[in-house]
């Protein structure tokens, strides 16, 4: 079995995860008769502090609802560098909600006055600014926590500015572990949050979006119209809630992986970032493809960010030893990349050389 650091949603559902679901009480969650799914959204909401939460298909169902509920067509939406709704999320906040976006800041997180700079004037040319999203922990950023005091000085000026505040915390989890804080005290300062337990708590399926009770009612019609409201959903809501139980304070080994991984790399020459969480993001000249295919065949799966950067996430599924020799296996697979390179490099300078000489 190779070991797969592509993303924490590649997890398989434990023996008592897939008991938990055997045993779920079901029922038609569409008449609002599912008790797992209720009881997962009453409790979720308790958790976060929010007056309510809807049980979604993912997070990507999530943002898109808190996008749809809190904007108008033609509005424009304010993010960090890297956010998830512009790169993964197949253009949907422009196809469903008509929406543009205006990055504040450099490298996922940003400030108060960088927010404020992009805020758009009343002229009767500028699109409407009417929703700020900020992403914690981010994960093009490499897995950092958006820093609180931030997130509270732009709830605080967004407010002002009559603009509403979401929250992708699809591994809020992550945050709330690695600085201790309460699920509630991070997400206070938003009006709405979207979060998974389908990343590192290790449930199949699974997210819900929190918010007011108003917010919710509203966001439950879209998600019907979208084709995401499902019937005995109780059996998803039961593995859901056995992650809450059983799969949060764990989390702070899969960090710890995380930092074993990247400190074995360094040793062995290559870049990767001191990681906050669980993503380690490797840096290398060029080649990513070259080595993620290497990596492939030496047993360690990875993701290529881009041709100069390549992504590991650490899960339940990965023991710190994995973690370790997953590591030398990328070390190798970015060696041999680099040597091949340098090969036909010299292969070509002989040539010209020859050709010189004849
Ligand atoms: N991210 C996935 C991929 O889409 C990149 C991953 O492997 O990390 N917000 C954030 C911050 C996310 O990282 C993700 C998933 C989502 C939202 C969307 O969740 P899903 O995949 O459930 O739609």
């Amino acid at each position: 079995m190779p070991i797969d650091l592509r993303s924490d949603t590649v997890t398989k559902p434990t023996d008592g995860m897939r008991d938990a679901i055997a045993r779920a009480e079901v029922g038609d969650d569409m008449f609002g008769e599912d008790p797992s799914v209720r009881a997962l959204e009453e409790h979720t909401a308790e958790l976060f502090g929010k007056e309510a939460a809807l049980f979604v298909t993912s997070g990507t169902m999530g943002n898109q609802l808190a996008i749809a509920c809190q904007t108008r067509h033609g509005d424009e939406v304010i993010v960090g560098e890297g956010a998830h709704p512009i790169h993964f999320e197949a253009a949907a906040s422009a196809a469903l909600s008509g929406v543009q976006f205006a990055v504040a800041g450099k490298g996922g997180m940003f400030t108060a006055d960088e927010m404020r700079a992009m805020v758009r004037g009343p002229e009767h040319w500028n699109p409407r600014t009417s929703l700020v999203c900020v992403e914690n922990t981010h994960n093009r950023a490499g897995g950092l926590v958006f820093p609180q005091s931030d997130v509270e000085d732009i709830a605080r000026i967004a407010k002002s500015l009559g603009l509403a505040l979401h929250l992708d915390g699809a591994r809020i989890w992550n945050a709330s572990v690695r600085t201790k804080l309460a699920l509630a005290a991070l997400a206070a300062p938003a009006d709405t949050v979207s979060v998974c337990y389908s990343k590192g708590l290790g449930a199949p399926v699974g997210s819900a979006l929190l918010g007011s009770r108003e917010l919710i009612a509203r966001a439950r019609r879209l998600r019907k119209m979208w084709g995401g409201a499902m019937r005995q959903a109780g059996i998803l809501a039961a593995a859901a809630a056995y992650a809450l139980a059983h799969h949060v304070a764990r989390l702070a080994d899969d960090h710890e992986n995380a930092r074993l991984f990247a400190e074995r790399l360094r040793e062995r020459g290559v870049t990767a970032a001191e990681p906050q969480t669980n993503i380690v993001m490797v840096d290398v000249a060029g080649g990513a493809t070259e080595i993620v295919a290497e990596a492939r065949k030496a047993g360690v799966l990875v993701n290529p960010g881009s041709s100069t950067r390549m992504r590991a996430v650490f899960h339940l599924d990965v023991v710190a030893s994995e973690a370790l020799r997953a590591a030398d296996l990328l070390a190798g697979a970015i060696a041999s990349v680099a040597a091949g390179a340098n090969a036909s490099v010299s292969a070509g300078a002989m040539a010209s050389l020859a050709k010189g000489s004849g």
